[in-house]
């Protein structure tokens, strides 16, 4: 296994080295860093982590359009351009314990991709108030109602993809920026009969640095389930033959 971990990064400066150590600590893992200009010096921040981990750490800093969904497709691009045999996402603010990645990417054995779910039985959100685990719960349920999606945490942005699957992905044809970006991501890995897959992981929210969720990207999480329902009305078979 040559696993690569992507780590989207804005004003991450106190939470990086301390993601990046415990990667490290996992045999073959190699990480990407990919920072959009963060004010606060993350990008120069993981420079100097690269700078001492013998080839394992890369950064990609990004001078185009901010974004989590911009920032993937990037990184995922750059990860695919080398000898990556499986490509993993995980947020940089120790919400997503690295020790994790281990058994994602044991668990994609038997799936495309592996999701590390809050909800199934077993996961757990340490430290959010109500209304976070509110709008959370709310909003899985809402993409499966509209989409058909299946899975339970369609927002998790916790996940190990096998190489092959991230291929198959049309990366250059997703519309979506933010976190609607890791909904339209696994809605496309299955409605082209990818297996997903979900294992149970604690969340535990951020101590250190703030949240990027804002109204602009809860308003387009609101609106991509249903351009995904009618993305999947109109690849539907019978429609193609008229
Ligand atoms: N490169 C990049 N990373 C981002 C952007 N927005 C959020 N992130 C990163 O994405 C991850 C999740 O963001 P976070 O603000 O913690 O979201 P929350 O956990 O849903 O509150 C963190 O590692 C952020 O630094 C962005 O515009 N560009
Ligand atoms: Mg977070």
């Amino acid at each position: 296994m040559r696993p690569v971990v992507i780590v989207p990064t804005y004003n991450e400066r106190d939470n990086i080295p301390i993601v990046v150590s415990r990667l490290m600590t996992i045999p073959d893992v190699r990480v990407l860093v990919v920072d959009d200009g963060s004010p606060d010096g993350t990008g120069a921040v993981a420079d100097a982590l690269a700078a001492t981990a013998d080839g394992r750490v890369s950064v990609l800093h990004r001078t185009g359009p901010r974004g989590l969904g911009l920032a993937y497709i990037d990184g995922m691009r750059q990860a695919l351009a080398g000898d990556a045999t499986h490509i993993c996402q995980m947020d940089a603010d120790l919400s997503h314990d690295p020790f994790d990645i281990a058994r994602l990417l044991a668990a994609t054995a038997d799936a495309d991709v592996v999701i590390g779910s809050r909800y199934v039985p077993g996961g757990r959100i340490e430290n959010w108030p109500a209304r976070r685990r509110m709008l959370s719960a709310f909003a899985n349920g809402y993409i499966r109602t509209i989409t058909g999606l299946t899975t339970r945490d369609s927002t998790s942005g916790f996940r190990c993809w096998r190489r092959d699957a991230i291929e198959r992905l049309p990366l250059d044809r997703i519309a979506s920026n933010g976190y609607a970006f890791l909904v339209e991501l696994i809605w496309e890995a299955a409605a082209s009969g990818g297996r997903v897959g979900e294992i149970p992981i604690t969340f535990v929210e951020r101590r250190q640095g703030a949240s990027k969720l804002s109204w602009r990207v809860v308003f387009e999480s609101a609106i991509v389930p249903w351009r995904l329902a009618w993305r999947s009305l109109s690849r539907k078979p019978f429609r193609a033959t008229i």
